[in-house]
């Protein structure tokens, strides 16, 4: 492997530790090289803390001077709640500055870059960049769109199916399949289902790992509160969000936020659904970065149908369940193939007996 492959790869290392806690800022690591050895490391904890550079300077004190620095992410030029990384490094006498990528805050977007170069720094971009952006898949959309990231989530038989007939669904997937998408949880700031599923199968939708400071905050849509208010998901500590319509009981409604529920409104978009893009306009406003869809069917088919996907995680079991199971996304109704929602293959992993796959809008 290259040198610049070598440092960025522990960079990145470094920065992956910090997934499910750095939200609504990105994960970032950085290592800092002298004549060819390590002298100081950091990665980014969360928002408010130090960001991954000024850690790897600390570390590596006056040894800094002349030093080469890898880092995931362009290092920040503005005054957010620390301040810039940029000040810092020239200050330190670094002398080169190789990125994975631009950062994407227009806030920053090549600024650090060039601060750097009028100081004399050598700087280089784009080393594991493809990387560096799939790690930061959130923070892109983000910070660029201020509207949340969306991933949905199924576990399917081979043949597309979630359930049988009768609904049976525990378990299509294996152990280690289960185990993996129950980590998918605390990757994300709020998980998400339709009331179909919370009628089907009452999850708790936490994610019961050692060390996750705090739960996902759990969304539910349901247009007119259906909700039975001794849902197992109000029993457990972690915020409640249900999406409703202008329509919904006003009386159920007061009942659901004695629970501690958060209602949220969306506008009529014509029919009796929740207007899906209104209501991840306003989850973004409340800083909700990433989403984590669970299903149901009907969930994932509207979301499809409004163009919301920016990802699937699909687990597929290798078993056949026919015609009368239930399909994993409702219908769509398209007439032409051409007009059917299309992905991108983005990587395809074998779990347990099961296989993994991401697949990327468009
Ligand atoms: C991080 N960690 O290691 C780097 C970041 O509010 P602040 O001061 O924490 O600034 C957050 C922004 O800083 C973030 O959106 C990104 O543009 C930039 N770089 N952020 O949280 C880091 N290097
Ligand atoms: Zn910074």
């Amino acid at each position: 492997m290259d040198r610049d492959k070598f440092f960025m790869e522990r960079a990145l290392r470094l920065a992956e530790k910090g997934v499910g806690s750095t939200s609504p800022n990105p994960m970032v690591g950085a290592v800092l090289v002298k004549d060819g050895e390590i002298i100081g490391e950091g990665f980014h904890k969360k928002a408010g803390e130090p960001h991954a550079e000024v850690l790897a300077l600390k570390q590596a004190g006056e040894r800094a001077r002349g030093a080469e620095l890898f880092v995931t992410l362009e290092p920040c030029s503005h005054y957010g709640r620390t301040p810039p990384c940029v000040q810092a490094i020239i200050k330190a006498g670094v002398t080169g500055v190789v990125a994975a990528m631009e950062d994407p805050n227009p806030l920053v977007s090549g600024r650090g870059i060039k601060m750097l170069e009028e100081a004399g720094i050598q700087v280089r971009v784009g080393v594991m960049e493809e990387r560096a952006r799939k790690l930061n898949e959130v923070f892109i959309k983000y910070i660029t769109t201020k509207k949340p990231f969306v991933v949905g989530k199924i576990a399917q038989s081979l043949d597309g199916k979630i359930a049988l007939s009768s609904g049976i669904s525990r378990w299509i997937t294996g152990e280690p399949a289960r185990i993996r998408a129950h980590e998918l949880r605390s990757r994300y700031d709020a998980v998400m289902v339709g009331i179909g599923t919370v009628l089907a199968d009452d999850p708790l939708l936490t994610c019961r790992l050692p060390g996750r400071e705090k739960d996902p905050v759990k969304i539910v849509v349901d247009s007119t509160l259906k909700i039975p208010v001794n849902a197992r998901l109000f029993q457990d500590s972690g915020k409640v969000i249900i999406a409703a319509t202008q329509k919904a009981d006003r009386q159920k409604m007061r009942v659901l936020k004695e629970l501690g529920a958060d209602i949220i409104e969306t506008e009529s978009n014509g029919g009796d659904m929740v207007n899906l893009p209104q209501l991840f306009e306003i989850l973004g406003t409340m800083g909700i970065t990433g989403v984590l869809v669970e299903g149901g069917s009907r969930l994932l088919a509207s979301l499809s149908k409004e163009e919301l996907l920016d990802k699937l995680i699909i687990f597929v079991a290798p078993r056949l369940i026919g015609a009368e199971g239930l399909s994993s996304v409702g219908n769509l109704f398209v007439d032409e193939l051409k007009k059917t929602p299309r992905f991108t293959i983005g990587s395809l992993e074998q779990i347990g007996e099961d296989i993994m796959l991401e697949a990327y809008k468009g």
